[in-house]
């Protein structure tokens, strides 16, 4: 059987999960992984928190608790917040694990072993008035680059670029001009994997061309080795008498603990051979744009370093960002939508809906706006799906005792929609398989139109002698819809497959059987209500989110 081992890039236990992060990451991979299980696959879906780094550490001191009390606490908020919007993670593991300190540490020994890690002494900014060294986020500049402002020296978010040299930098804390200490670094000589970076985002075709297109053009400008040391206390301490009080950057460990959570996950599950099934599978990393120089260079680079022990990726599903009515989300300046937040608003099944309708497998940037959100609510998911569907079974109720009648011999509208029937699934499942979504969407959006078209059409409350067909067909058509939906809607899914009165869970059907007509004619239906309830915009409080 094949092997799916996806990855849904881990999210900083420090803040809330908000849309930004569901529309290019999670839903996505939620989707892929919902659709494989209805395969005869085996899937693996992989997140754990990011618990490293200086803001972490500085975030818990200012709440005067330990830094592991403090991703704990963010740990259990976001774990809470994936299940109520259904992501199904098999494992979901935390990057402080035991497991990913010692890997880490491992894979540490092996580069320098391998000569790829060298040692070299380095000029840190300090800040006299905050007593810390300041990596990464916490000094601020312009970038060499692009020469944008305000950008941090471990990410220019303006070119994407990781900036070596940040120019006029400052304290992010304090905003003082920093000083400068030297301490001895540990570096991955990343720029040596240059032509065999080259090579494999050549010749994998399974990545997106228009990433590794900009990534190729990062590799002919030259790549920067990779200072991977921090003189901070919370972190994966290096393994070396020399380096005591210092720990790796977060970007070293946090990827490796893909590989440890699916090692860890294997184990607890009685499997002890966790290394040959990873290199026995194909290897999905989801992410956002905003991370892919770390995994389109830091992280291959870091497997191939490591003797290819583990497998590279083969897909890095890479996604956009989200804007919030056309402008991008800020979370400093409020200007995004905490899922927690909108979940209160709104059932699970509507963000999935609309964020998988509108995201397309590319670059580009996904847009949140509420009037498009409340009009293919309600004029897609209600006014189409949930409509068809609510009339068949209704139908069945007022006119055969909520029994499927019993079909006869099919005319020409008939055999068209058995027809789609037993296309669709393929159709909508390929565009799963390819990861579009929105693609895939659509088909289901258009097999749901033709439906209505062909309830309309038959008129089965007028024509009494074709109603039975009629029915018959539809409520099969209902079936379909069930599984084509589940990846995409899981609970309302559920709700139809029950009012269909099917046994067992939609979620355990073999997708191959949504195009086969398997209702039984005689098949007593569930209990029929409303699927979905139509959004008033006039009835909403939006006022925290209105652009001003
Ligand atoms: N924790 C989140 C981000 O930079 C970061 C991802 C790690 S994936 C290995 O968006
Ligand atoms: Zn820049």
């Amino acid at each position: 059987m094949k092997n799916l081992i996806i990855t849904s890039a881990l999210p900083y236990a420090n803040g809330e999960i908000h849309l930004g992060h569901i529309a290019s990451t999670y839903l996505p991979a939620d989707i892929f992984t919902r659709y494989w299980r209805h395969m005869e696959t085996n899937v693996y879906h992989l997140c754990a928190t990011d618990d490293f780094g200086t803001p972490i550490l500085i975030n818990a001191e200012k709440e005067s608790v330990t830094p592991q009390q403090y991703v704990k606490s963010w740990r259990d908020s976001d774990l809470k917040d994936f299940r109520s919007l259904n992501i199904s993670f098999d494992y979901f593991s935390q990057t402080s694990s035991e497991e990913n300190i010692q890997l880490t540490q491992e894979v540490f020994n092996k580069l320098c072993k391998n000569g790829h890690i060298y040692e070299k002494d380095i000029v840190q900014f300090f800040c006299d008035f905050d007593k810390k060294f300041l990596p990464d986020r916490y000094v601020v500049g312009k970038c060499p680059f692009c020469l944008s402002e305000n950008q941090y020296s471990d990410l220019c978010e303006n070119c994407g670029r990781v900036p070596d040299k940040i120019l006029e930098p400052r304290c992010r804390i304090c905003g003082n001009v920093p000083v400068k200490k030297t301490s001895a670094h540990y570096f991955f000589r990343l720029s040596t994997f240059a032509e065999k970076l080259r090579d494999w985002l050549t010749t994998n075709l399974n990545l997106q061309s228009d990433v590794t297109s900009y990534v190729l053009k990062w590799i002919d400008e030259g790549l920067d080795d990779w200072d991977i040391t921090r003189d901070l206390s919370w972190g994966v301490p290096i393994p070396r008498k020399e380096a005591k009080g210092q720990v790796f950057y977060g970007w070293f460990d946090n990827h490796i603990c893909y590989i440890s959570s699916f090692l860890s996950f294997l184990k607890e599950s009685g499997n002890s051979d966790g290394k040959e099934l990873w290199n026995n599978s194909e290897i999905f990393h989801f992410i956002g744009k905003d991370i892919v120089y770390h995994h389109y260079l830091f992280l291959p680079a870091i497997r191939m370093g490591i003797g290819y022990e583990y497998k590279l990726p083969d897909y890095i599903p890479t996604r956009g960002h989200l804007m919030l009515s056309n402008r991008k989300i800020s979370k400093s300046r409020g200007w995004y939508i905490g899922l927690r937040d909108f979940l209160q608003l709104f059932p699970s099944d509507y963000v999935r809906f609309y964020l998988a309708r509108v995201t397309p497998y590319s670059q580009t940037d996904i847009n949140f706006d509420w009037d498009v959100f409340i009009e293919r609510i309600n004029n897609e998911l209600i006014a189409n799906v949930g409509n068809f569907i609510h009339r068949t079974l209704s139908f069945i109720n007022s006119t055969f005792d909520g029994f499927v009648p019993n079909p006869s011999v099919y005319d020409d509208d008939d055999l068209s929609v058995e027809d789609r029937i037993s296309t669709t699934p393929e159709l909508v499942g390929t565009a799963i398989s390819n990861n579009e979504i929105e693609k895939a969407m659509k088909e289901i959006l258009d097999f749901s139109s033709n439906l209505n078209r062909y309830f309309q059409k038959k008129k089965p409350w007028k024509e009494r002698e074709t109603a039975q067909n009629t029915l018959y067909i539809s409520a099969s058509a209902v079936r379909t819809l069930a599984i084509l939906l589940d990846p995409f809607i899981p609970v309302s899914a559920e709700r139809i497959w029950n009012q269909l009165g099917l046994t067992g869970s939609v979620h355990d059907q073999n997708w191959s059987r949504a195009s086969q007509m398997e209702m039984k004619a005689n098949h007593k239906i569930g209990e029929v209500q409303p699927l979905f309830q139509k959004i008033e915009k006039s009835k909403l409080n939006l006022d925290k989110w209105k652009v001003d």
